[in-house]
């Protein structure tokens, strides 16, 4: 049986507790706490909200192959087709992005029937007004690839371009160059197609939404300005790195890349650099609408942080008319036509060149067995020397 005292022991408990309580939130990090708690409950609020959107419409909001599913599956690609209209009525803002397990490139495929060899795409019932190129340097990246893929092609097809997907894929196991693989990237595909704009994309970055449009700025333009990786807000002012575009005009006015930074780090701001030498301007998309999720990963094999990057690009300014597109030097090895993508797989040898010398074997020991006067003979001449 509860006793009166026993209850005002209660009581006075309880009071004692939400003192503790009050008292810690009052504390320096109650704004912080407080606000985690809401962001807690709006997320559930969210995730409720998609689910029912997904029951009551059939569509998750934000997928990315939403209303492409109306599209005319026979193209009726010839003359007199009119222009799309200016701004695409397939745009649906921002994309849901996730990485499901046990998505295949079959499956990719499957999902993307208007696709052809290759990886090109014209947009069905209308005549696209841009010709994008995307090039994507690559190695050991096929995971990454794959959810790239699933997400860029609906992307760009929302956005009725016509487009094509390249993969610059380094042959070898040198370190990792991806501002020369994306000079190779730019020749290729302009020996191709007479692109207008390509797009230079790093392979694990998802766009996030479609009102970022692949389509050329007047000046060079960065395209991955808010990532996930760094708070979806630009890391520093000069920053050039993950996704940016360029027409051929801008392209030739740089000198294109450079073809000297082997390994992590510096070529993104070299190019940056360059952007002003050729007398541009960056330009950017909005925050809000320049966003990318990362696919995290580790650092890569082959691809270790470059140490002389700060040296290099310290003489950028010296170097950029006598490095660049001018002196791109590299052998095609294969070329693919894959039906998601053009698989380029090239040569580009190393900082000896493309075709350095092997290193020199280190002298054999004799392993047969050596006759007692010989051996007698080197020992007399290796007291006399
Ligand atoms: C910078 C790197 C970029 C990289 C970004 C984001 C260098 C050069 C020395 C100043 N630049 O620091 O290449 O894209 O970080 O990770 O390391």
């Amino acid at each position: 049986m509860v006793t009166f005292q026993s209850k005002w022991r209660y009581m006075f408990m309880f009071l004692g507790i939400q003192l503790v309580v009050m008292a810690l939130l009052s504390r320096e990090g109650y704004q912080k706490r407080v606000n985690y708690f809401i962001r807690i409950f709006r997320k559930a609020n969210t995730t409720a909200a998609s689910s029912r959107n997904h029951t009551a419409a059939g569509v998750i909001g934000g997928d990315v192959y939403a209303n492409l599913s109306h599209l005319p599956r026979t193209p009726s690609h010839g003359d007199g087709m009119p222009y799309c209209p200016k701004i695409s009525p397939l745009i649906g803002g921002p994309i849901h992005v996730n990485f499901p397990s046990g998505l295949s490139l079959a499956e990719v495929e499957r999902k993307n029937p208007l696709v052809v060899r290759g990886g090109r795409y014209r947009p069905p019932d209308c005549e696209a007004r841009h010709r994008t190129a995307i090039i994507i340097p690559h190695r050991h990246r096929e995971h990454h690839l794959k959810f790239l893929l699933y997400y860029l092609h609906p992307f760009l097809q929302r956005q009725q371009l016509n487009y094509g997907i390249y993969i610059i894929h380094q042959a070898g196991n040198y370190t990792f160059n991806r501002a020369k693989l994306m000079n190779v990237g730019f020749r290729e595909a302009m020996k191709e197609e007479d692109w207008d704009c390509l797009f230079f994309h790093d392979v694990d970055l998802i766009p996030e939404d479609d009102r970022n449009t692949y389509v050329c700025d007047s000046n060079p333009k960065h395209s991955a300005i808010a990532m996930d990786k760094f708070g979806y807000k630009l890391p520093y002012k000069m920053y050039f790195g993950g996704v940016s575009a360029l027409t051929p005009l801008h392209y030739l006015k740089m000198n294109g890349f450079p073809n000297n930074y082997w390994g992590w780090g510096g070529e993104d701001d070299d190019i940056g650099v360059r952007v002003s030498l050729g007398g541009m301007y960056i330009s950017r998309p909005s925050v809000k609408v320049g966003r990318y999720k990362m696919i995290k990963h580790k650092l890569d094999k082959g691809n270790d942080v470059n140490p002389k990057r700060f040296n290099m690009l310290a003489k950028t300014r010296q170097s950029w008319k006598s490095d660049g597109m001018n002196t791109a030097e590299y052998e095609i090895i294969s070329r693919q036509y894959m039906p998601l993508y053009t698989n380029i797989t090239v040569n580009i040898g190393t900082e000896e060149g493309l075709h350095p010398r092997p290193p020199a074997s280190p002298a054999r020991k004799p392993t047969a067995k050596v006759p007692a006067q010989v051996k007698q003979k080197e020992s007399s001449l290796t007291k006399d020397s």
